[in-house]
């Protein structure tokens, strides 16, 4: 005992000396560790604290990848506040296992989610939707933020396959940009030889139309592409509002290791698609029909699309917030090109072309480049404050650099740990951003958080931007894998607590218990059945084994944080209802017995208590 005790005073005096050595902003202790002085850390600490009971300044909306899901945090804070499932079923929300969320899921039960859009009015996050593609099953979803639920999910988008290159959204959500990461022969379904990969294979690129009141997708026009793979894209604004714009790799049209077949070129391209002139072809019907959708065909209507000649490989194409520079970074160089569109628009007027790839132009590169800037290794994507300043994420050099849009200097470089994907910045895709903030999305974050075993977090650090020099600020973990992010002002969102009751437009809700009720016609059972603090009415429900049994659950609480679950027991079935909600769920009653359903949502001290059953009496 005594020993310890001594042990630990040693270890109070040797960490007291630390402290000290620390505070005097000596020894080399602290830079092993990765930390940085004392003062920066204390500087650090009061620019990211949000006391208990204040509010984060913005909203981090970032991809889930793999998971499917959206997650929600706040900036400077960094801490999660919310996940939004949108390509997967979700128990914690319910989402996917009532009626109306199965079915936008369809036969899916995961996406990759990569890109999130906040949609835009004039060129400005308008805080309605969150657009997010998936790379895996080529859908688009939308989220309404009004209530921070996946309202639709569109597609699989006919003839789009690794739906990457999306969702990017123009300078009115006229669009939200979409299209092929990998080639393949069209339409789906047709067998073509890998060895015909460059003759019989197409790549895509697509606008889908957004209604302006309701939000919901359309097909707007679908281009044809040379099989290239279509990595990334981005909305042009301003004087370049009218085009989109998409990178792709592999222009060797090759297959095999794409590590070394499909970089073998120096310059592959960034396509670029007016979408008006696309709205054009398509009403007069230039078009090809595929998958039974008219498809453009750019042979048969000159002026859609145009390529930019883009070192090497690129990854990202970012358009500057005043809409004149293209900025695209090619991942095996140390430079990211920019373009300039006015020098675009004149190299297309005087038809300055440097050849063709399957009948569409491919612009002369000395005459639409404006700028190569030495950004450093591996530049990936672009992000715009509100200074004129551009950050560049560095893959290879885990890195961001800071450069002045116009003069192409680089100003500073901040590492990041380790090798950094996509950069976020507030309001970074807008016409105005905000500054103060941007976000690392790291690929890699070992050694810097607990050990979890193999199965490691990513990272994310919040750096602030508002001076000269980047400094890092907080690091932040989540679970695989946020690709981007969107960050808007807090003050342009205010979600609803609880859904109104007039609002409420489902024709099986109920808002009284005297109107709760089990009705059966021949097989079929239907309950209309409420939630409310603490119990279930109806409480018991009798049905006969194979019977399908339909329950339409309405909360018909309207009281802030009051939800209600549904969880039935040996029938993976969990249904969550917010208040005012009504949620639909269907099964078929296969196994005789009794069967408990519970509330999942703990509601109140008697949320226990919130039980019934399924009595199902066997066939025979
Ligand atoms: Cu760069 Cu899917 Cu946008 Cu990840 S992608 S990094
Ligand atoms: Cu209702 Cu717990």
């Amino acid at each position: 005992m005594k020993s310890n005790a001594l042990l630990k005073w040693l270890g109070g005096i040797a960490l007291g000396a630390l402290i000290t050595s620390v505070l005097m902003g000596g020894c080399g202790g602290p830079k092993q560790s990765g930390r940085t002085a004392r003062s920066d850390v204390q500087e650090a600490a009061i620019k990211t604290y949000v006391a208990p009971g204040d509010l984060d300044e913005f909203y981090l909306f970032y991809s889930g990848g793999h998971s499917g899901n959206v997650y929600v945090a706040g900036i400077p804070s960094m801490r999660h506040i919310a996940t939004v499932p949108v390509f997967t079923p979700y128990p914690a929300t319910g989402y996917g296992f009532d009626k109306e969320s199965k079915e936008m899921l369809g036969e899916f039960t995961w996406g990759d989610a990569h890109h999130p859009s906040i949609s835009e009015t004039g060129g400005n996050y308008d805080g309605r939707w969150l657009f997010i593609s998936d790379n895996a099953n080529n859908r688009m979803a939308r989220i309404d933020l009004r209530d921070f639920k996946t309202k639709e999910v569109f597609g699989p988008i006919p003839n789009v396959s690794g739906n990457h290159c999306s969702s990017f959204v123009t300078e009115n959500t006229e669009y939200v940009l979409a299209g092929s990461r990998f080639s393949i022969p069209l339409p789906k379904g047709r067998f073509e030889s890998l060895d015909d990969y460059a003759t019989k294979y197409n790549g895509l690129v697509a606008g889908i139309k957004v209604d302006p009141q309701s939000g919901k997708m359309n097909l707007g026009w679908e281009v044809l592409m040379p099989p290239f793979n279509y990595d990334l894209g981005d909305a042009g604004k301003g004087p370049s509002a009218e085009w989109g714009f998409w990178t792709c790799y592999n222009s060797e049209r090759a297959t095999g290791k794409l590590e070394v077949t499909s970089t073998q070129n120096d310059r592959d391209y960034i396509a670029m698609v007016n979408w008006k002139t696309a709205e054009k072809a398509v009403a007069e019907g230039k078009t090809t029909p595929l998958s039974g959708v008219p498809v453009i065909d750019p042979k048969k209507a000159p002026g859609v699309v145009y390529l930019l000649p883009c070192a090497k490989s690129p990854h990202g194409v970012d358009i500057s917030p005043d809409g004149k520079y293209i900025v695209g970074s090619g991942k095996l160089q140390s430079i990211t090109t920019v373009y300039h569109i006015e020098k675009v628009m004149t190299a297309i007027n005087n038809k300055d072309f440097a050849g063709d790839e399957d009948g569409i132009p491919v612009l002369n590169y000395d005459s639409v480049k404006e700028a190569e800037v030495n950004v450093g290794l591996g530049p990936l994507h672009t992000q715009f404050d509100d200074k004129g300043f551009a950050y560049t994420s560095l893959f290879v050099e885990s890195a961001v650099t800071k450069w002045k849009l116009g003069t192409w200097e680089v100003i500073d470089k901040v590492p990041v740990s380790y090798n950094i994907g996509h950069l976020s910045a507030a309001e970074g895709d807008t016409k105005t951003p905000a500054g103060k903030y941007l976000v690392a999305l790291n690929k890699l974050s070992h050694g810097r958080h607990l050990n979890v075993g193999p199965s490691q977090p990513e990272s994310s650090q919040l750096i602030d931007i508002s001076g000269e020099k980047q400094v890092l600020l907080y690091d932040a973990f989540t679970e695989p894998e946020p690709h981007y992010a969107q960050i808007i002002l807090a003050s342009k969102l205010s979600p609803i607590e609880v859904y109104p009751q007039a609002e409420n437009k489902d024709p099986n809700a109920i808002w009284d218990v005297k109107d709760a009720s089990i009705k059966r016609d021949g097989n079929k059972v239907v309950v209309k059945m409420i939630a409310v603090r603490s119990s279930f009415e109806p409480y018991k429900v009798e049905v006969n084994q194979g019977d399908k049994v339909t329950i339409h659950l309405t909360n018909i609480e309207q009281t802030t944080d009051e939800l209600h679950g549904f969880g039935l027991n040996e029938h993976n079935i969990n249904v969550v209802v917010d208040p005012g909600e009504t949620k639909t769920i269907e099964f078929i009653a296969k196994k005789p017995g009794v069967f408990p359903f519970y509330c999942t949502n703990f509601c109140s001290a008697l949320h226990q208590e919130m039980q019934g059953y399924l009595l199902v009496k066997p066939r025979s």
